[in-house]
């Protein structure tokens, strides 16, 4: 009997085939192509990007909530109005970001399980308070500042749709970090109290935004397989420094100091070296025992709960829009709705000829 050369999987692709794909796949990775939805790709790639990019997205929707939190109580119309605009900017992250993972193949509402049953994480940056309103200033300057530093990489990333959803949602970070640190400036310069309260805010998110940006690299178990498929361009710790780097210059511009008695100019580097990170406090966030980690999952639960009708909305208005479609897709109206549209333009034609013999003006 002749023997099988190589193990056949469901589809009869052989383990030989199998290499030459991966072979091809990162000959393409390598020649700097973009890999798309329909493209053949290694599992392992797949799993890590619909990992990465659904994190992003609960990470995007969760990061609503501390700001969120200050809306009603922002000090002028002006700051409510950019507030406002910046929360709704982040939920259209999300949405972008959850579109782009369901390329993938998978299911939103799967990932959103995921994420309400702690199963998923998110950036654990906001698992923080927000205190005073100088937190919606630092929020800006620093938090939205480090997360541009660690996605404007990412929109040139070898998954074509994260690609593309990051060079928009880079665009709107960058304007919500210079709204951050409009308000930080006018704090800063203001009077003692107002000066105060924006320092210790910084005081308190320095060491938590410094977090943001994952384990150091030796820490980091998904760095290997994002960086050789240039999922990730850059470690997470020379990201770190970039935002270090950037950030010392920033704080010096309008007086204000950060919390870190390490932090000095390395004339060998060229960078600021810093202090150790508490990366104790960093898992234990990750873990879900930092300080609002409750808070923020019960808020996802009820946000979930209380948009239940609005999804049912949805779906039945898609299922009945499905139905008014012939087999090929074309639309398909009911003989009462014609009726309605047919009486619809007899009426509308009798009210221009009326207006135009009173010597009205009519609507074309
Ligand atoms: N928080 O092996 P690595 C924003 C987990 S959006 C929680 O280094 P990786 C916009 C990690 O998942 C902010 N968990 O992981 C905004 C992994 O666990 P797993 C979010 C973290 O993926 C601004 C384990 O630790 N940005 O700010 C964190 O290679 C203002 C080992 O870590 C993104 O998601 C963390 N910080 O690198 C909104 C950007 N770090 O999953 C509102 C895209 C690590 O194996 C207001 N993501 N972990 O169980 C990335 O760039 C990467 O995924 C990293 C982590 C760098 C976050």
């Amino acid at each position: 009997m002749e023997s099988q050369p190589h193990n056949r999987d469901i589809s009869g692709n052989t383990a030989l085939d199998e290499a030459q794909r991966v072979k091809r796949f990162e000959e393409r990775i390598q020649a700097g192509e973009r890999i798309e939805p329909k493209d053949w790709m290694p599992d392992v790639y797949r799993r890590q990007l619909t990992r990465m990019i659904s994190q992003h997205a609960h990470s995007e929707v969760v990061g609503m909530y501390p700001e969120g939190n200050w809306i009603t109580r922002a000090p002028t119309l002006r700051r409510k109005l950019g507030l406002l605009a910046k929360v709704q900017d982040e939920c259209g992250h999300g949405l972008y970001l959850y579109c782009a993972a369901e390329t993938l193949g998978v299911d939103r509402s799967d990932l959103t399980d995921e994420l309400l049953s702690g199963k998923a994480k998110y950036a654990s940056i906001f698992n923080y308070p927000t205190l005073s309103w100088a937190d919606i200033g630092v929020i800006g300057w620093l938090v939205d500042g480090a997360a541009i530093i660690n996605q404007t990489p990412l929109a040139k990333c070898s998954y074509g749709p994260y690609a593309r959803a990051m060079v928009h949602i880079c665009k709107e970070e960058s304007f919500h970090l210079k709204q951050g640190y409009e308000i930080v400036t006018k704090l800063a310069q203001g009077n003692s109290a107002q000066k105060e309260m924006v320092q210790e805010s910084v005081n308190r998110w320095w060491w938590p935004v410094l977090m943001m940006f994952g384990p150091s690299d030796s820490d980091s178990s998904n760095s290997e397989d994002l960086m050789r498929w240039k999922v990730k361009l850059f470690s997470n710790d020379s990201l770190r420094q970039r935002f270090v780097n950037g950030s010392v210059a920033q704080a010096k511009a309008v007086k204000l100091t950060l919390p870190d008695p390490d932090l000095r100019f390395n004339e060998e580097s060229g960078n600021w070296d810093y202090g150790t990170i508490n990366w104790d406090e960093f898992w234990q966030v990750v873990k879900g025992h930092g300080p609002c980690n409750r808070e923020r999952m019960r808020m996802s639960r009820k946000k979930h709960n209380d948009g239940r009708w609005v999804r049912e909305a949805a779906r039945a208005y898609s299922a009945r829009h499905r139905k008014n479609e012939n087999e090929d897709g074309k639309k398909y109206y009911s003989r009462k709705r014609r009726k309605n549209a047919a009486l619809g333009s007899f009426f509308t034609g009798k009210i221009r000829k009326a207006a135009h013999s009173r010597g009205q003006p009519t609507r074309t």
